[in-house]
């Protein structure tokens, strides 16, 4: 078998056209433009390219973004005060820290103070336990992107096995917690995996539709997949190639060469579920608009 390619950059296109659409009748309507503050606190490269592609992404749509750079020795209390800020600004209806913080700042206590209603990454313990319950404000961009792109590509999620190697705040746990809900586009069996389960191959084998989200450069191969499994590649790693201007390359968690052989279906890295992470901010960002408005 070769699997089909889930294409993220092209169900992320499909949805984004109709989230201009919906902006523009937003600003005709309502006189009402949808607004995202991006902070970032230093400058990891990755963080600096993916701040980058929040910001052109909202432009692209119509979203206003307000960027906030800090530096990396900023303290704790200047970032919590940056934070309180934005949570009484009109104007930003999404606040997005950018993570990984530097060590100095607790980003549980940044992450609390965000207050739910403009919580568009869904990483506030609030939005955490509206996820788990079933009654969601904000779902968690990567996890809720993922879903999206099982149900617009066709694959049935109801009644079936999904296996998730990676037990991460970010995306394990929640995909995990969205997948098992009793709901449309759900109602799946679920398995998590992780660094301490014995004889993960067996246990990946099971999965219908497998889930790699361990952070790990192409450590899913071929025999830890299922003939026909649908396979979704959360991983973005950079690793090193000297054929490459940029000096790197982004390889997923899966060894895509070998998996496509088996898998029914499979999505790649670039172009996978990282346009859909993007993609899935601008939903959250034009719902805090919608909500705090009372438009339905
Ligand atoms: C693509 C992220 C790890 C840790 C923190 C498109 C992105 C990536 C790849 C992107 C990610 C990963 C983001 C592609 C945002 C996804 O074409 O394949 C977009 O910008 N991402 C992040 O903000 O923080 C991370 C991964």
């Amino acid at each position: 078998m070769t699997a089909k390619i889930i294409s993220g950059n092209k169900i992320a296109e499909e949805m984004r056209a109709e989230m201009k659409i919906e902006i523009e009748q937003l600003k005709s309507k309502h006189n009402l433009v949808p607004g995202l503050a991006v902070v970032l606190v230093g400058e990891n490269p990755a963080s600096v390219v993916y701040v980058r592609n929040k910001k052109k992404s909202c432009e692209e749509i119509g979203i206003n973004s307000y960027e906030h750079k800090l530096p990396a020795d900023t303290s704790e209390e200047k970032l919590l005060a940056l934070v309180d800020k934005l949570n009484a600004d009109d104007s930003v209806h999404g606040i997005l820290v950018q993570l990984p913080l530097p060590k100095q700042i607790d980003e549980n206590k940044v992450l609390n103070k965000i207050i739910p209603t403009k919580d568009v990454d869904g990483f506030h313990p609030f939005n955490v336990g509206r996820m788990l319950v079933g009654d969601p404000i904000f779902l968690p961009c990567t996890p809720h992107g993922v879903q999206q792109m099982l149900i617009r590509s066709g694959v049935k999620v109801e009644g079936s096995h999904v296996v998730i190697v990676g037990r991460s705040n970010i995306v394990g746990k929640p995909v995990a917690a969205i997948l098992v809900q009793k709901a449309k586009g759900a109602d799946a069996t679920v398995t998590i995996c992780h660094s301490r389960t014995k004889n993960l191959p067996a246990v990946t084998q099971l999965g219908d539709i497998l889930i790699a989200a361990i952070g790990v450069p192409e450590f899913v191969k071929a025999d830890m997949v299922r003939e026909g499994a649908v396979v979704i590649d959360v991983g973005v790693n950079r690793v090193e190639d000297k054929t490459n201007p940029k000096g790197f390359k982004l390889v997923g968690d899966v060894d895509f060469e070998a998996v496509k052989a088996k898998a029914s279906a499979i999505s790649p890295v670039p172009g996978g579920v990282g346009p859909m992470t993007i993609t899935m901010l601008l939903h959250n960002t034009i719902r805090a608009a919608k909500l705090k408005h009372n438009i339905a």
